[in-house]
C-alpha cells in the first residue's frame, strides 16, 4: 500500500516507547530505514537500526530544527503521559500531551506536514454509553488523560479545519505487546499478566477480575497507523479520533486464556483504587464502523490469537535469556 498521506520522510516523537518501538520497525520495513526518524527525551536505545533525534515534543525550537534538518512531510506524535501517571502527575501531563500536540501542529502547519494522533478510550466517560461506545457520543472525562486526550481530538479537527493540517487519528483500547513495556497505563495488567506467567507462573492483578475493557495487539494498532494515514482523503468524514477496537475482555478471561497454555498458571487480585476508578469510566468495547466504513479497519488479532502470539514470543524469548545465563556460568573460569 502506498503512503498516500506522507509520501516523504516521517518524524516519530515519543519513538521509544510501547508503540514506536513497533511502528518505527514498521515504517522503516515499508519506506527505508532512513526515511523514519525516530525521537524521544530518553536516549537509552538511541543508536539501533535507522536515524535518532533528541526532541522534546513540548520544545517548539527542537521540533522545528528537525522538521527542517530532515525535511519531514509526516510528524507521528506519540510522545504523551498515560492515565496512571497522568493522574499522578496533572500539571506534567497537561504540559507535555497539550503544549506538545500544540507545538507539533504549529510546526505542522508552518512547514505543511501531516500529523498522526493517537486518542484512546481514555477520552471518554462515565457518563459515555460502556457497550459498544458510538464514534460520536458524550465525552465527559474525568481523568487529566483523558481531557487532554478530547482536547487533543478537537484540536486536530480545528487545525485541519481552520488551517487545512491533514490531521488523522485513531482512539486506541488498551495496547498488549511483547517488544517494550507500556508507559503508565491502567491497562498496563494485560501486559504485566503475560511476563507474569512466562517467569512466575503467577500474577497479582490490580483491576478487579470482572473489569471489562476494550483491547488490541500491537500488530493491528501499528497497521491502524499505518492505514488511517495511507487512507483515500476523499472517504474520510471523520478524519481524527476514529473508534477501533480488536477484542474486549476481563482480567479473569484473559488469565483463563492463559491456563488454555499454561494450565497451573494462578492469578490474585490487589485492587488499586485509582486505576480501577479510571477503569470504571472507560468503555468495555467500542463501535468501531466508522473506521470499517471509511478506511476498510478490520482486526486480524482476537483473544486466543493474541495470547498464543505473546506465550510464543515471550517464552522464546525467556528461554534464550536463560540458555545466554547458562553459557555465561558455564565460561566463567
Ligand atoms: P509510552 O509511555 O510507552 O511512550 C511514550 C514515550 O514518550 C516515552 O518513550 C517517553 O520517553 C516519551 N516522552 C515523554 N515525554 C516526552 C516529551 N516531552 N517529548 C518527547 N518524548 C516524550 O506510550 P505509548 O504506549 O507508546 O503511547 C503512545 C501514544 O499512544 C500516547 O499518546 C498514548 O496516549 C497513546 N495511546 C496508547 C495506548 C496504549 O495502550 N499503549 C492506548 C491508547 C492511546
Ligand atoms: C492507558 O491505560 O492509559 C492506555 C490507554 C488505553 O490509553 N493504555
Amino acid at each position: 500500500m502506498e503512503d498516500q498521506a506522507s509520501p516523504g520522510k516521517i518524524l516519530v516523537t515519543g519513538a521509544l516507547g510501547q508503540i514506536g518501538s513497533e511502528l518505527v520497525a514498521a515504517l522503516r520495513e515499508r519506506g527505508g530505514a532512513d526515511r523514519v526518524i525516530a525521537s524521544d527525551i530518553r536516549m537509552e536505545r538511541a543508536d539501533r537500526e535507522g536515524p535518532f533525534e533528541y526532541v522534546d515534543a513540548t520544545d517548539v525550537h527542537q521540533l522545528r530544527d528537525v522538521v527542517r534538518k530532515h525535511e519531514i512531510t509526516a510528524i507521528y506524535h506519540l510522545a504523551a503521559l498515560l492515565s496512571a501517571t497522568a493522574e499522578e502527575k496533572p500539571h506534567v501531563a497537561w504540559q507535555v500531551n497539550m503544549d506538545g500536540l500544540y507545538r507539533v501542529l504549529e510546526v505542522a502547519r508552518a512547514y505543511g506536514c501531516s500529523v498522526f494522533f493517537p486518542s484512546s478510550i481514555g477520552a471518554f466517560g462515565a457518563d459515555t454509553p460502556r457497550q459498544q461506545t458510538p464514534q460520536d457520543t458524550i465525552q465527559r472525562p474525568t481523568t487529566m488523560y483523558g481531557v487532554t486526550k478530547v482536547a487533543g481530538e478537537l484540536l486536530c479537527d480545528y487545525y485541519y479545519q481552520r488551517f487545512g493540517v491533514d490531521t488523522r487519528g485513531v482512539r486506541f483500547p488498551g495496547l498488549i505487546s511483547y517488544v517494550a513495556p507500556p508507559g503508565g497505563g491502567t491497562t498496563d495488567y494485560a501486559v504485566e499478566i503475560f511476563h507474569a506467567a512466562v517467569r512466575h507462573g503467577r500474577y497479582t492483578c490490580f483491576l478487579r477480575p470482572d473489569a471489562r475493557l476494550d483491547m488490541m495487539y500491537m500488530p493491528d494498532a501499528v497497521r491502524a497507523i499505518i492505514e488511517v494515514m495511507a487512507a483515500n482523503p476523499s472517504r474520510l468524514r471523520h478524519r481524527n479520533a476514529f473508534n477501533i477496537t480488536a477484542m474486549s475482555f476481563t482480567p479473569e478471561e484473559l488469565a483463563a486464556e492463559i491456563r488454555v497454555h499454561i494450565p497451573e498458571f494462578t492469578i490474585d487480585y490487589q485492587i488499586d483504587p485509582v486505576r480501577q476508578a479510571i477503569a470504571d469510566s472507560w468503555p468495555e468495547s467500542l463501535d468501531d464502523s466508522a473506521a470499517r466504513e471509511e478506511w476498510d479497519w478490520s482486526p486480524q488479532y482476537d483473544l486466543p490469537a493474541l495470547v498464543r502470539d505473546m506465550l510464543e514470543n515471550l517464552s522464546s524469548r525467556n528461554n534464550h535469556a536463560e540458555s545466554n545465563l547458562q553459557t555465561a556460568a558455564g565460561a566463567k573460569p
